[in-house]
Parts: structure tokens; sequence; C-alpha cells
């Protein structure tokens, strides 16, 4: 019986959570900007989805805030916090390390030639407040996964963006056998950028030490980037043998398809046409942007976020396919509103590893008494709200640092101090 199982690891949201309009291409992000943040509330709403995957059975892992400024950034600009220009000082104050699905690629063991799981540490570099974390990220992760049987690698060089695994999937009889990887990049945008490059794609993948024929390379479609699918999670998501994925989610949908049936014995395509749900609305509900989970019980699960039960073409879909008796057999909402606002919902939140967790460093494994801690560390530190006129107010910048100093602490995770 294989000792792997998935593991997600979700980004605890930081304490200078703000909307600062900082993402091109993400309408939620462009939408709020100038908004009054909740970083208390958002905080304990993606520790509340923590303990739902939970519930369900599932190990839960966390990764923690980064340092808020991002003072080393702007030392290398020649600046500081307190004399940056404003959109500079935006971009150090960003909390945007939470959605841990842009924090890594990660192949399990069964699919690399030497047997290890691989992760490489995403170089985010089209967004200039994303552009920073990698170093912060690759820390943890080095630290998460120090033990044999990981290798983790630093970025891919700059000259190729690489968002993560928000653009990965993998389809796989279950976690402890081998898989296919799909890679999803993107050539042109529309009016938004392509965030994921094929270059990026095809060095990971070589340097996971991937089969070439149980890995398959698929553009997103120009559509989707346009109507606001900055990463490829917004639109599909892969779970077991299923791919759940809107129609207009890829360049060539036809050829993807078929390329997946002939390499995956049993897959299953679950495609939600446009005429049912269109772009719009499952972009704005973020239906696809869901956790699909196979918890113990064998029930395939979507964790998917409160606005799609707010969507009517959404909670219609989601119904008529419940009562179809389709792939996905039971759908549990989660309120992730404040995430959501900044155009990222409870698979952004997550990075999934399938591995063994006794081989996890384990204080970034949680549990509900690990969990209760941290909500008490963030009821006590975090800030009620920050509006986008005090980003660099000293208090607020006191405080901030102040909380992740005693997040830390309670994690026992002094070397990331
Ligand atoms: O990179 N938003 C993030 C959202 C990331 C969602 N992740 C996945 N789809 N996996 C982004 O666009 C907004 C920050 C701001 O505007 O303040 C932001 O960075």
């Amino acid at each position: 019986m294989s000792t792997i199982r998935e593991i997600n690891f979700d980004g605890i949201v930081g304490p200078s959570h703000n909307y600062a309009g900082l993402s091109l291409g993400n309408l939620a992000s462009s939408r709020n900007a100038g908004e009054v943040s909740r970083p208390r509330a958002a905080a304990l709403q993606g520790l509340e989805k923590m303990r739902a995957n939970i519930g369900l059975g599932l190990v839960q892992g966390v990764f923690v805030p980064q340092p808020r400024p991002a003072r080393a950034w702007l030392s290398e600009l020649g600046t500081t916090i307190e004399e940056a220009e404003h959109h500079i000082a935006a971009n150090a104050m960003s909390a945007s390390s939470m959605w841990a699905a842009n924090a890594a690629t990660v192949s399990p063991g069964p699919d690399a030639a030497d047997g290890r799981c691989h992760l490489t540490v995403a170089n985010l570099k089209t967004m200039p407040h994303r552009s920073h974390e990698w170093p912060g990220t690759l820390a943890q992760l080095r630290l998460a996964f120090a033990s044999d049987g990981f290798t983790v690698h630093g970025p891919v060089p700059p000259a190729f963006g690489d968002e993560g695994a928000a653009n990965h999937m993998r389809i796989t009889p279950s976690h402890g056998e081998p898989g296919i990887e799909v890679f999803v990049y993107g050539v042109s945008g529309g009016p938004f950028p392509a965030r994921q490059h094929i270059e990026a794609s095809k060095a990971i993948a070589r340097l996971h030490r991937l089969d070439p024929d149980r890995t398959v390379f698929a553009a997103q479609s120009e559509d989707a980037i346009a109507a606001g699918a900055f990463h490829n999670d917004v639109v599909a998501v892969a779970n077991g043998l299923v791919l759940f994925a809107h129609e207009k989610a890829f360049a060539d949908r036809d050829a993807l398809v078929a390329e997946l049936a002939e390499k995956v014995p049993g897959f299953e395509l679950v495609e939600v046409p446009d005429a049912e749900v269109p772009l719009k609305d499952a972009i704005r509900s973020y239906l696809f942007n869901a956790q699909l989970v196979t918890p113990p019980d064998g029930a395939m699960t979507l964790v998917a976020p409160t606005e799609c039960r707010d969507t009517p073409s959404v909670k219609v879909w989601i119904d008529r396919h419940l009562a179809s008796n389709g792939a996905i057999r039971r759908v549990e909402f989660v309120d992730v509103r404040q995430s959501m606002a900044n155009g990222g919902g409870p698979a952004c939140l997550r990075l999934r590893v399938a591995c063994d967790p006794a081989a996890v460093d384990p204080r970034f494994l949680v549990d509900e008494a690990k969990l209760d801690r941290l909500a008490d560390v963030i009821a006590g530190h975090w800030p009620e709200e920050v509006a986008s006129g005090d980003i660099r107010s000293p208090s607020l910048i006191a405080d901030v640092e102040q909380a992740r100093r005693a997040l830390l602490d309670v994690l026992g995770l002094v070397e990331l101090a």
C-alpha cells in the first residue's frame, strides 16, 4: 500500500493583505482596487477552509506569510518603504504569497525517473509584486521538504514566466501511481499578459525527469485569458482520472482530449459548456478554482467558493451534475471572499503535494488544535482593516512585522524569522 497522500499546503493570509489592483488581467484585483481589506477576517476564512479539508479527512499543511514590507527587494531597488513611490511600496506590501498554487510546480515521485518528488519554485516574473516572492518561498520549500526523497529546484531563468502549479495538472489512477502531467501555457491573452511560458513549462518537465511520453503540453485559449483566466486553474482542475474544465479553457480542446483519452486508460472529461455557464460566470464565480479531491470515503468532492452557490447558472449546473450521478459526487462551499476579491479562490490558496506526510517537516502540517493556536495569533495580531492609503503607515508596518514574528513563534519556524 502506497504511503503517498494528497497534502494541501495553504498559504496563511498575511497581515498586510490589501487591495492594490496590482494584477492586470485578474479582473477581481482590478475591480476591487482601493477597497478596504480585512486581513484578520481573510486569514480566519483561510483557516476555516483548512478545517473543511481536514473535516473531509485530508492531510493539511501551511506556508507562512512572507516578510512585508519586502525590505530586501526595496533595497535591491535602492529605496526603502518610507521613500519608495506609492506603487513600489504597494508592490512591497502585497500579501500575494497566500496564493500557494503559484508557489511551485510539483511532480510526485512516481512520475519522475529518479523516483523523487520534485518541486520547482515559481519565478512569478510577470507581475512585479509577485516577482520577489520566490526567495522566501524557496526557503520554506527547502525546510518543509528537506528529507530524502525530495528535490527542490530554484526558479527557471526569468527570461521565461513560470506561475507554478496553477498551470499544471496531474491525471492519475491514484496519487501513488505514475500519472500524466499536463502543463498549460499561454501564448497570447488579448489585452492581458500570458503569464505561463511554454519554455518554462518544458524546462520544469526536464528538470523533474518526467517521461516525455507521459507529459502533455497544452495552450490556454486566448479567449479564456482575455476573459480573465490569468491562470489555467481559473478554468480547469484535475483530480484522479477526471479533468473538470470549461469548454473554452484550451486553444485546441479536441487535441488535448484525444491525447488524454489515448494516454490515460479510464480518462474522464467533465466539461461545462459555454451555453450553460458562460466564461464570464465561470470566472466570476471561480467554479473551476475549486479543490477537486478524493477524500477517504472515495466520493469525489469539489470544494468550491460560496460565489458558485450565488451565481445562478453555476448553481444550476452543479445541481444538475450532482443529480445526474456525475463524477463529482459532493460539493462543499467555503467562504474565502477576502481572497476572492483579489482573484484567489480555494484552489489558488493551496499547493497540492502528493507525498508521504511522514516525510514533511511537521512544523508545516496542521491539525485542529494547531489551527486553534493559529486562530488565536491571528485574532490577536492581524489588523482588522487596511485602507489603500494606509499601506506604508509606520504603525501598520510595525503591526505587520510583529504579527509575522508571533506566527513564526507559534509554529516554531525560527529559521524563517
Ligand atoms: O497573481 N492576485 C493574484 C491571484 C492569484 C490566484 N492564483 C491562482 N489562480 N492560482 C494574482 O493575480 C492581486 C493583488 C492585488 O491586486 O493587490 C493578486 O496578486
